[in-house]
């Protein structure tokens, strides 16, 4: 075994395997079975320890705020990107192990082989599918298919590698022009090879991008607005500054953080709620039971996220509809030792709330309409939770099960560094310095600032921006939609033309101070004073 067949069985694994991941993809797709690639990354970001996950996911952020890419945008796609690779990596490494494995069989006897080799690798992967996969279709799909895809992979990837075998054979023993003969077979061989991986390719890929267009079509045509049913303040003289966010976030713009690779798909028509554990009444609700047996409310709610910069785009406000959680638990009859609910998602994400928050806050909701329509799929669809004045990381979306316990456990983010109250963090934000919209008061130039503050449940006093380091002005605020969403605020600023830095800060509905000092996300949410340069004039 020379090292240059080492080498060449890497590029048959390589040539082999790519087409291989451009056909799952597609029949992911279609299919409704899990891509092995995410279901194996997610494996790896769920069982490594919480530290180094971190410590991974900071590093990627860290790249990409170095290169200037926007963090939101990019980090899922680069996490796949990751998956890819490094199923491609254990693919191509393939060739050489299934080679060792090989020695010299020839033909059928390798294409056997092969078929041994990929059933098994089938099998891991249809392990990681069933645990860490989609649960859209059901385990034996899942699993039948990821066995059947190992096996074809590895029959293939046997009887490539098997064209390796002879040309080193043949050359020792067999004369100069025959061992010329068979290098340049061999040469053919990896250039047919090379075509048919990359036509097989481009089909998948081709095939994909045809079904993803078309979904995105499918879910477009559904979205809501706010409009219909009437802002409540939507007479409110204060105005916002153009270029300002839109105050009620279009439902298809609301921001979307989620664990895995892609977010999980729950089939709402087979769904039941288990409400378990320390009761003595336990429940089993369905998305219709929790429409329409208990009293309905709705809160116009401002949801962010903890791992947000200053200023973030982790941020968004829609109409939130449920059922109040307290009226849930009194049915199921909490007993004496109950203190917490361990509450479980479709996605593997887990969190506890303490009894004793929703003691002493009433509106915690269990969720299951954005905007007057059910919840979108990516957004937790059927059921998530509302904890006012908490950052996401504290409300499962897609909750799959509530038991009651009489202990605490860590929830995900909170067991990967987070803070464990996690409780939402003051923070304002400049939007727009609106030049373009620059107007005449009073004789004199204006140029309208805007943009939002948000103190979580905690309300919004006062808003104050400067301009390069001088005296604070009162910014004007609207009412907000309610008390759990931002302030929208707005300063007419007297004009100076010239760059000028504008800096904005914020007191909560009691006076306190939002926290000027600059602090990363980690470990209680971002805090500091946003500032921005601009050119006026
Ligand atoms: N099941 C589940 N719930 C979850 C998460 C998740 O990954 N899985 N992420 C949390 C985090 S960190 C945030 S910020 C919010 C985001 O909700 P959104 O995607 O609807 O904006 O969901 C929270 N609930
Ligand atoms: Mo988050």
């Amino acid at each position: 075994m020379t090292r240059r067949n080492l080498g060449l069985a890497f590029l048959i694994g390589a040539l082999v395997t790519i087409p291989a991941l451009a056909l799952l993809n597609l029949a992911s797709a279609l299919l409704g079975v899990t891509f092995g690639p995410f279901a194996l990354f997610n494996a790896l970001t769920r069982s490594l320890p919480g530290p180094l996950i971190t410590f991974g996911i900071d590093a990627m952020i860290d790249t990409f705020r170095f290169l200037g890419i926007d963090v939101a945008d990019t980090a899922k796609l680069a996490e796949q990107a990751m998956a890819m690779l490094l199923s491609f990596v254990l693919g191509a490494l393939s060739g050489p192990i299934l080679l060792l494995i090989l020695r010299r069989r020839q033909g059928p006897d390798a294409r056997l082989v092969g078929t041994a080799f990929g059933t098994a690798v089938g099998l891991i992967a249809g392990a990681l599918v069933a645990n860490f996969g989609r649960e859209q279709v059901s385990v034996f799909l899942e699993a039948g298919w990821a066995l059947l895809a190992g096996a074809a992979w590895g029959a293939v990837l046997g009887s490539a590698l098997s064209r390796l075998g002879p040309a080193e054979g043949v050359a020792l023993e067999a004369q100069e022009d025959t061992a010329e003969v068979e290098v340049l077979s061999r040469r053919q061989f990896l250039i047919t090879l090379g075509a048919a991986s990359a036509g097989i390719t481009v089909i998948g890929a081709a095939g994909l991008a045809a079904v993803l267009s078309d979904e995105e079509g499918a879910e477009t045509a559904s979205t809501a607005t706010g409009e219909e049913f009437g802002l409540p303040n939507a007479d409110d003289p204060v105005q916002p500054a153009p270029g300002t966010r839109p105050e009620y976030t279009p439902i298809e713009d609301h921001y979307k953080v989620f664990i895995g690779l892609e977010p999980s798909r729950v089939d709402g028509d087979s769904w039941v709620l288990p409400v378990d554990g320390l009761v003595d009444n336990p429940l089993q609700l369905t998305l219709e039971d929790l429409r329409t047996r208990y009293t309905q409310v709705d809160q116009y709610v401002t949801l962010s996220c903890i791992s947000g910069r200053i200023p973030t785009t982790l941020i968004s406000t829609t109409r939130w509809s449920g059922v109040p959680l307290a009226e849930v638990l009194a049915e199921a009859q909490l007993q004496e030792e109950a203190r917490y609910l361990h509450i479980r998602s479709a996605d593997g994400f887990y969190e506890t709330l303490d009894l004793e928050l929703l003691e002493e806050d009433p509106r915690i909701m269990l969720c299951h309409s954005w905007d007057g329509r059910p919840l979108p799929q990516d957004n937790g669809f059927p059921l998530r939770i509302w904890i006012p004045d908490r950052f996401g990381m504290k409300q499962p979306k897609w909750i799959t099960e509530i038991e009651v316990s009489d202990s605490y456990v860590e929830g995900y983010w909170v067991e990967r560094g987070w803070d464990e109250v996690a409780r939402t963090r003051t923070r304002s934000v400049i939007d727009t310095v609106a030049v373009e919209a620059a107007r005449e008061v009073d004789g004199q130039r204006v140029v309208p600032i805007g943009g939002i503050a948000f103190a979580g449940a905690r309300g919004i006093s006062s808003v104050q921006v400067r301009v390069d380091g001088g005296d604070w002005q009162e910014a004007m605020l609207r009412t907000p939609l309610s008390e759990a969403t931002w302030v929208i605020w707005r300063l007419d600023w007297p004009f100076e033309a010239g760059e000028h830095t504008f800096e904005v800060r914020c007191f909560e509905a009691d006076g306190t101070p939002q926290i000027t000092e600059q602090t990363p996300p980690r470990p209680s949410g971002a805090t500091g004073v946003h500032s921005l340069s601009q050119q006026v004039g």
